[in-house]
């Protein structure tokens, strides 16, 4: 058999545009004839036009490409349109992961592990899946990181103008897919000649795991870890929510650390994940929170961890206490040097956090005498200084965590610094019966550093003009500038009211319209945005954050310390005018 070329005429779909991370969509928008052939060509028209990109004229080699995604709804399906367009696009070879799937910080790895030139991520994350339910397409660049508005901007441009797609035929009978002889089943190489030059296409299936768990075995303490779960007065629960990390946990937690399989929940994939969100937090992880509580489930484990759909977020838990995403950035960052092999001898320099994140972490920086710094919301703004070494940890609200050890959020990465802390305070330092858990870690540090009560409250699903028209109302709000009313019930002036714009330290990019905020003179922020993830109408983000020192109101109920704020955040939004939403979906 012999590959060649074939042109297809198409017209641009609207809104092939990328959000905080990748193109997300309906199953059946995706499913549309031609509407996933447009975007994939349009990146693969889009990348000789950008410096650096491997595909351009001043690359050495022929593109690399590894491809797999979260394996939800559409995975498999996409995976093979996606190999016939890279044929006839100039790759030379694609890695796909064993049965389509690769967790996202196991494609950063792969990328940077094998040096490739980017890859293609098949997931909506922590969006649902299903026929009736989203899919998401992402490309990452040869450091392992999100393509940045520099890519992404050029990909959009051409979606607006394409006017072709070319795909891989088998010459002989024509329009089959030459790839049909391709299982996904097992590792295997598969060589295709191409009828245009002498060369052949090459698909490699590859184990899922290897590559990313030997470089998690080079960051960890994997023997400590052993220990660890060997000890009678530990044990844990493993949620992978039906998402793709179950067969990683599987391999980690229990093949190389010696796990019980009880301590894994919902571990095998499952196209609609269940009919659930596979999105680790209070509401779509319940399930795990109420089995983690004493209250609820005698033999409560005395850690809990959940990942979500792609495996790039995570969530902590310790017996019957939720440790929310910012504190556990601080809590990770103030122990990585002592707890974590890879930040020992001083690696660890600098920090950074998204900014509606909490700012636990700047209070740990500040102490620490840490670089730090506040990006824009989504993981693609950490990229250029975890590559410039300015940091080495980064954190977001939104459940994601992760090191320079990739450029992506790690959900088992952030997963395994939580039981590396807990093991360098234990093993061999704790009597059993008396082991140090996390909410003693987290009390422990609020008491070094102070707490930053945080909330989140999603807006899911509003009307979009209603939701822009409340931006807009804030926005106006602030051009008035008299924050009386907010300051009186908060009882500090106001010292920033803006929308949030970054100015990239490393290479001088601006992103503007990042957020409103009001931050007052102690610490307390409100802010809004608009989600770019969701895939129907708008998704409104709220964020609260009081920070507290006195030690006897750190330990206060955090709705209650945090309900003044809430108040008179919906009251300027005027949120419940504008969209007749009278509570937030979701609240973490
Ligand atoms: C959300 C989160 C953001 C995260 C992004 C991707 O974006 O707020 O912090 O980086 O999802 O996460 P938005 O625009 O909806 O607020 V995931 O796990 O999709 O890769
Ligand atoms: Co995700």
């Amino acid at each position: 058999m012999k590959l060649g070329i074939k042109t297809f005429s198409i017209e641009p779909f609207d809104g092939q545009k990328t959000g905080t991370s990748g193109l997300r969509k309906k199953v059946k928008v995706f499913q549309q004839p031609g509407y996933l052939e447009a975007f994939v060509q349009s990146i693969f028209f889009a990348l000789p036009e950008i410096p650096g990109s491997g595909f351009d004229d001043g690359a050495n080699d022929q593109p690399v490409l590894v491809l797999g995604g979260d394996g939800r709804y559409f995975n498999k399906e996409a995976i093979r349109t996606i190999l016939r367009l890279a044929a006839a696009n100039k790759v030379k070879k694609v890695l796909v992961g064993q049965q389509g799937l690769l967790c996202t910080p196991a494609v950063s790895a792969i990328i940077r592990e094998r040096k490739l030139t980017g890859g293609i991520i098949l997931t909506a994350s922590h969006n649902p899946g299903g026929p009736n339910a989203d899919f998401g397409i992402k490309y990452n660049t040869r450091d392992g990181g999100p393509a940045p508005e520099s890519y992404t901007d050029v990909f959009y441009q051409w979606t607006r103008r394409i006017k072709e797609y070319r795909i891989a035929v088998d010459l002989d009978s024509q329009d089959q897919d030459p790839f049909a002889c391709v299982s996904l089943d097992r590792p295997q190489v598969y060589e295709f000649p191409m009828q245009e030059n002498d060369s052949n296409f090459t698909i490699e299936v590859i184990d899922s795991a290897n590559d990313y768990v030997s470089l998690l075995q080079r960051i960890f303490d994997f023997g400590l870890l052993r220990q660890l779960f060997q000890r009678s007065d530990f044990s844990m629960l493993f949620d992978a929510l039906h998402g793709v990390t179950g067969p990683y946990g599987k391999r980690i937690f229990v093949d190389e650390l010696g796990a019980p399989m009880d301590w894994l929940r919902n571990c095998h994939p499952l196209e609609d994940f269940g009919g659930g969100h596979p999105d680790p937090n209070l509401v779509y992880a319940a399930e795990l929170v109420s089995c983690c509580d004493p209250k609820e489930n005698a033999n409560a484990p005395e850690f809990g961890a959940a990942s979500d759909g792609d495996g790039d977020r995570n969530m902590i838990l310790g017996r019957g206490f939720f440790v929310t995403p910012s504190d556990s950035l601080a809590v990770i960052v103030a122990n990585a040097s002592d707890a974590i092999p890879y930040f020992r001898n001083g690696r660890l320099v600098g920090v950074a956090r998204s900014m509606p994140t909490a700012s636990a972490v700047d209070k740990v920086a500040a102490k620490e005498n840490l670089n730090f710094f506040e990006t824009p919301t989504g993981w693609k703004y950490f990229s250029n200084l975890l590559s410039t070494g300015k940091a080495q940890i980064c954190g977001e609200e939104s459940f994601g965590t992760s090191s320079d050890h990739i450029r992506e959020k790690d959900g088992l990465w952030a997963i395994l610094c939580w039981l590396s802390i807990l093991a360098y305070r234990n093993v061999g330092k704790t009597p059993v019966g008396s082991f140090i858990g996390v909410q003693q870690l987290v009390e422990e540090h609020w008491k070094i550093y102070g707490r930053n009560f945080f909330t989140r409250y999603d807006y899911e699903e509003c009307d979009a003009t209603a939701a822009g028209n409340m931006m807009s109302g804030l926005l106006q709000y602030q051009e008035h500038g008299d924050y009386s009313s907010l300051e009186k019930v908060v009882g500090q002036p106001v010292i920033v009211a803006d929308d949030f714009t970054y100015k990239d330290p490393v290479d001088g990019s601006i992103a503007k319209n990042q957020g409103i905020r009001f931050v007052f003179a102690d610490g307390s922020r409100i802010i809004f945005r608009l989600s770019g993830t969701g895939s129907t109408g708008a998704t409104i983000r709220m964020y609260i954050e009081k920070y507290e020192t006195n030690p006897s109101k750190i330990f206060a109920d955090a709705a209650e310390t945090l309900s003044d704020l809430i108040h008179v955040a919906l009251d300027v939004s005027r949120l419940e005018a504008f969209t007749g939403r009278t509570a937030p979906t979701v609240i973490t």
